[in-house]
């Protein structure tokens, strides 16, 4: 008999231009479990507007980032692809996992402490509860298996804590999910400061590269990559920005290590540089080419997303109606 597939969830924050962080480090890898998994694959606009955000740009985001998981290779027949605000429970069960979260769990996130010095004059309630957010649109769906950047990996360790203190509160609930990282790709780090993670929101354009920008700005950006002052091209302690770019090169090219050293032995940092902007380009270029076709067809979008909203309204419904029952609500 064929076993029942498991499940998986994710999503990206259309919070801005998708980088190369997060097609590595999330979208690239979702599109190999498309086949093995049952896979539920979210545009989180809840969790962007913990943020500002100008309202035209969220939403003109939201169509982008389904059509860049789609312009991927995410299959929307094969895969639930929809808009958290789309399904109302993600709310409300984020209300009722809240009342299962510590003040003291919620302190301790680094992103949340990270975010809060970014965004000193917006400390808002929901960038605080973020994680609460979070774990109730894995738990929602019983995912199994969560594909996260190493980013997020803290986010996720609560969420298993929130469903298992629930479940040892009634009685089994939730699929305490697992988490899912894919060796290459797990951090890509910001071209301008190698030791800082590659964010979408980076302030400075040249330190990010966008899964959507232009041959010319994706080379020239490479180009510009903050390095070191040795010459040599090789993996090693300390040399951030090379290390940072050997692995993107890796990722793309499904080269090792070893091998990329030695295709650029006896070459400057340059040459190597060069080479990355192009493959990057080079690879990302069929991806933008669907993007464009797709975001030409708004309506069929809309049906993806409708279509995606349904599938995923079902299958919450349930979650949250056991979960009220073993709470003590009135189901009516
Ligand atoms: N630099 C990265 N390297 C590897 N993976 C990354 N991800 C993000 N940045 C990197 C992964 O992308 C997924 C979606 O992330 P998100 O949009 O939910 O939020 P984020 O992690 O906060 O991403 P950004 O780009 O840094 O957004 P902003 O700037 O808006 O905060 C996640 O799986 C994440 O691990």
């Amino acid at each position: 008999m064929e076993q029942q597939k498991k499940t998986i969830f994710s999503g990206v924050q259309p919070s801005g231009n998708l980088t190369i962080g997060n097609y590595l480090g999330a979208i690239k890898n979702w599109t190999a479990l498309q086949d093995e998994y049952n896979c539920i694959y979210c545009v989180v606009d809840m969790h962007a507007i913990t943020v500002r955000q100008v309202p035209a740009e969220l939403r003109a985001r939201t169509y982008e980032t389904l059509a860049v998981y789609m312009a991927a290779g995410l299959d929307p027949e094969k895969n639930t692809l929809f808009v958290q605000s789309h399904v109302p429970a993600h709310a409300v069960l984020a209300w009722d996992l809240g009342c299962y979260t510590m003040f003291g769990e919620l302190s301790r996130m680094t992103q949340f402490k990270d975010k809060s010095l970014k965004h000193a004059d917006n400390i808002n309630a929901g960038l605080f509860t973020y994680p609460v957010l979070m774990a109730a649109d894995i738990l929602l769906y019983q995912a199994d298996l969560v594909p996260v950047g190493q980013d997020q990996r803290q986010h996720l360790e609560l969420a298993r804590d929130i469903a298992t203190r629930f479940n040892n509160s009634y009685s089994d609930t939730f699929t305490v999910p697992e988490g899912y990282i894919a060796k290459t790709g797990m951090k890509i780090m910001s071209l301008a400061e190698p030791t800082k993670k590659m964010s979408k929101s980076d302030a400075n354009p040249n330190a990010s590269v966008g899964i959507l920008d232009s041959r010319d700005d994706i080379i020239r950006k490479f180009r510009r990559a903050v390095t070191d002052s040795d010459t040599v091209v090789r993996y090693a302690e300390g040399k951030d920005g090379i290390n940072n770019l050997m692995s993107i090169y890796s990722c793309f090219t499904g080269k090792d290590f070893e091998a990329i050293e030695r295709e650029f032995e006896g070459k400057g940092y340059g040459d190597f540089k060069l080479a990355v902007g192009e493959t990057v380009a080079d690879c990302l270029a069929p991806l933008r080419e669907k993007f464009d076709a797709l975001m030409k067809d708004k309506k069929y979008l809309e049906d993806v997303m409708k279509n995606g909203a349904e599938r995923a309204n079902y299958i919450a419904r349930k979650t949250i109606s056991k979960v009220h029952r073993k709470i003590g609500y009135v189901g009516l």
